[in-house]
């Protein structure tokens, strides 16, 4: 029946994958589908926060541990950056553009110790990822406060999330809280779930062991915008 027919069309979603230009081949790491949604992936609900108290804490292996308020970050050399996201569920999305402090930028303003190899970030809600130091000193590493030049929406890590744009998008912590350093290395939340310490998307390092029976359409029903 042709009407039956238009109502099924009407309502099959369109392929929320989209066709890779051959030229930006090269960019797509392999096993990910490009998508132009920006995927809503998190553990938790999403925070409030009042910027009055909101505050960023630095500790670990540093000279001295610092808090730092949202004032006293709004001070520091702002930054700007285009840049592709990869997730483990397998979206990736080309030239998302960031504005906020660079990583390198808020180091230089802490004594860390030379023993301070490891990093650990942690963020609301109860979630947190590790990194090796000299992966955040990378000049694209970012903690952003903007998309697209408008502050974040809290589904997405206002007031500031991390930005580590060469590893799967779990490194990039939304709603962070703290900077820890660390001597030794330790797994963060999803690192202790099967999910790999390094995170490389084109090495395709998204399990430590056995393969973890993710859908391959799991970012297809998550919320996006
Ligand atoms: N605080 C926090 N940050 C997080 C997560 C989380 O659960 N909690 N999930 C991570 C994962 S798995 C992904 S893919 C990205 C998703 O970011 P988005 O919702 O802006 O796309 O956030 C990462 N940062
Ligand atoms: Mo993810």
């Amino acid at each position: 029946m042709q009407h039956g027919k238009a109502e099924r069309l009407k309502k099959a979603k369109p392929s929320p994958a989209v066709h890779v230009d051959p030229q930006l081949a090269h960019r797509l790491p392999p096993g990910q589908m490009l998508t132009e949604r920006f995927p809503i992936l998190h553990e938790g609900d999403v925070p409030e926060y009042d910027l009055g108290t909101w505050s960023l804490r630095i500790f670990g292996e540093v000279e001295q541990e610092r808090t730092f308020s949202w004032d006293d970050l709004m001070k520091l050399p702002r930054s700007q950056q285009v840049n592709d996201i990869h997730c483990v569920t397998r979206w990736s999305k080309f030239d998302t553009d960031w504005e906020g402090i660079r990583f390198k930028d808020l180091l230089s303003l802490l004594n860390v110790k030379p023993e301070a190899k490891h990093v650990m970030i942690h963020a609301d809600q109860d979630y947190d990822t590790n990194l090796p130091l000299e992966d955040l000193m990378r000049d694209d590493v970012m903690l952003a406060t903007h998309y697209n030049g408008e502050p974040l929406t809290p589904k997405h890590g206002w007031p500031m999330r991390l930005i580590v744009p060469h590893l799967y998008f779990w490194k990039s912590a939304k709603w962070i809280r703290g900077i820890e350093f660390m001597r030794e290395d330790r797994p963060g939340f999803w690192e202790r779930n099967g999910f790999h310490n390094t995170a490389d998307p084109f090495l395709e390092q998204r399990f430590s062991g056995e393969d973890l029976p993710i859908p391959e359409d799991e970012w297809v029903r998550k919320e996006f915008d």
